[in-house]
């Protein structure tokens, strides 16, 4: 038998613990944990003004909030959750830690620009913060024109700054990415035997530097007619309110698959290692991976079906939305075929992902119903619209992310975190969302509207059991943060690999050292090269 694992000499945590050492790095590690402390923050903030929302409708009267506040309530919630949380979350925090690890490298190619990146992160957070402080902003986190430029008389223009510059940090990163992933491979490290985390993280890069600087202009353009009055989308003065939906859908729908593919990523990652099987069709996951990328930037219009385009338009996006979901499909059959006949086991980072699994398919079916021309007339705007993107978003792509914590938590730290605790937190977590949102879909669809706050009385049990839901929900996010913080300090030594999971990641020791690996290593075999007979044998 070992001696007991202890905790390296060397590694990156204890390399200055300093705040200058912390505000200064450009190790991408440390960077990972910036960004880790501050995206908490955000969906703390988010997840209060969820909480208000929710205590709100739980009476159908709106005793408690006026309209105005209640608007303000669910702009700021999903401004802070959609740009600082969801859209950074799995690239920034787990890509920022990963990559340069999975792929046998130092660092990312430039790290200054990433730490640079963190900065205006933080910058255009701050912008947005200082918009909610002085009264928050009331257009929804899409700022639909002509109402966000020439209407409202809340904060507009400092949350579409702070947007603006967050929108930066993302190209910054997306760029060193794909210039990491294209010039820092280890020796034997073809583009076939990639993680196919590294592949998501790619994917989603493309659509981050692509995308981007398209929402960056829409804003630019909003900021100026709202300023200047100059006609760009309010008819009155001679613009089009639907170019506006057309620039922000285009580049908001590839949005949702900057926020879901990370996620995949991490799937894929779990799944192999807890069935101890190869992944089920490697190159159709890249492949499809890829595709999702691509068929992403033709379906915007699909959330402008009942704007006015053509029918012709509408029938379009219509069809071109079904072929997303193809895809998406190959990925859920892959992962299924994965699993049949594996060894399971069901560690928490595996409840996670199998969580991820189901709640996607709901929201990935549900999505069906919303691409259907004529099903989407009738719940457009309603809580069946709410209840679907949550489950894609919140349930699957929270699932994955606090899957992929704890599942790197011991390469992050160097400790374990309580199993059973962590356990009892995935199962809460995926009751408490089912009773949140399952109920939505059936509100949505017998008609109740998203952003009212006051609703006819036959809607409260339905609204009651959500709020209900929503309670134990917030449980199962809360309680992670207080076993993880725990363990920084006072959990088991993990040793390197306590997964005994494939990947160069698990080749260095945990914590790693500053520069990620003692010597460079060397890669001979393809990604995932888990047999059963070794878990038989182990
Ligand atoms: C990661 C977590 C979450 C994210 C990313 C998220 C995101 C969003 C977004 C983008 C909206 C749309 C706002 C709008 O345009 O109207 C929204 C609305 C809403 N969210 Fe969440 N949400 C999260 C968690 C929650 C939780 C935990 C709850 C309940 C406790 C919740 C309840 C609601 C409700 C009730 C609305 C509807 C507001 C309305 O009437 O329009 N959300 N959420
Ligand atoms: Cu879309």
């Amino acid at each position: 038998m070992n001696a007991e694992p202890t905790l390296p000499e060397r590694h990156y945590l204890g390399a200055g613990s300093t705040v200058r050492s912390w505000l200064l790095t450009t190790d991408h590690k440390r960077i990972a944990w910036l960004y880790m402390v501050t995206l908490t923050l955000f969906f703390l903030v988010g997840g209060a003004a969820a909480t208000l929302i929710r205590f709100e409708l739980a009476t159908p009267e709106g005793r408690m909030l006026d309209a105005e506040t209640y608007n303000r309530m669910f702009s700021m919630h999903g401004v802070v959750m959609v740009w600082f949380f969801l859209i950074p979350s799995i690239p920034a925090v787990l890509g920022n830690f990963l990559l340069p690890l999975m792929i046998g490298a130092k660092d990312l190619a430039f790290p200054r620009l990433n730490l640079f990146s963190w900065y205006l992160y933080v910058g255009g957070g701050l912008f947005t913060m200082a918009a909610m402080v002085a009264g928050g902003v009331d257009t929804g986190w899409t700022f639909y024109t002509p109402y966000s430029s020439m209407f409202s008389n809340s904060h507009v223009i400092a949350t579409v700054v702070g947007v603006f510059i967050v929108g930066f940090s993302s190209i910054i990163t997306g760029l060193n990415f794909i210039v990491t992933t294209h010039t820092m491979r280890a020796p034997g490290l073809t583009w076939f035997r990639l993680p196919l985390f590294v592949w998501a993280l790619y994917a989603t890069s493309v659509i981050l530097v692509l995308a981007t600087p398209v929402l960056a202009i829409t804003l630019v353009l909003l900021a100026v007619e709202r300023l200047f009055g100059i006609g760009i989308f309010d008819p009155a003065l001679g613009g089009d309110p639907l170019l506006f939906q057309h620039l922000f859908w285009f580049y908001s729908h590839p949005a949702v698959y900057i926020m879901v593919l990370p996620g995949m990523g991490v799937v894929n990652e779990v799944i192999t290692c807890f069935s101890r099987k190869r992944i089920f069709g490697y190159a159709y996951i890249a492949y499809s991976t890829l595709a999702i990328a691509f068929f992403g930037f033709l379906v915007w219009g699909h959330h402008m079906f009942v704007s006015g385009q053509s029918v012709y338009a509408g029938l379009t996006f219509s069809l071109l939305s079904y072929l997303v979901a193809v895809p998406s499909a190959i990925k859920v059959f892959n992962w299924t075929a994965t699993l049949r006949r594996g060894q399971i086991t069901f560690e928490t980072p595996m409840l996670y992902i199998l969580g991820f699994i189901g709640l996607f398919l709901i929201g990935g079916l549900t999505g069906l119903f919303l691409a259907a021309l004529a099903v989407d007339v009738h719940v457009h705007d309603t809580y069946f619209v709410i209840a679907h993107f949550h489950y894609i978003m919140v349930g699957g792509m929270v699932a994955a992310y606090l899957g992929g914590i704890h599942f790197w938590w011991p390469k992050l730290t160097g400790r374990m975190y309580s199993e059973p605790l962590g356990r009892f937190a995935a199962v809460t977590l995926f009751v408490g969302f089912n009773l949140t949102f399952f109920p939505q879909f059936i509100l949505g669809y017998l008609g109740m509207p998203r952003r009212y706050h006051v609703y006819p009385p036959e809607f409260q049990v339905l609204n009651v059991l959500s709020s209900a839901g929503a309670t134990i929900l917030a449980v199962g996010y809360l309680f992670p943060l207080f076993y993880l913080l725990w363990s920084l300090k006072y959990g088991p030594i993990a040793g390197p690999n306590p997964w005994r999971a494939k990947g160069l990641e698990w080749r260095t020791s945990s914590p790693p050292p500053s520069d990620n690996f003692v010597e460079t290593p060397v890669v001979t075999e393809e990604a995932y090269a888990y047999s059963l007979e070794e878990a038989d044998r182990g």
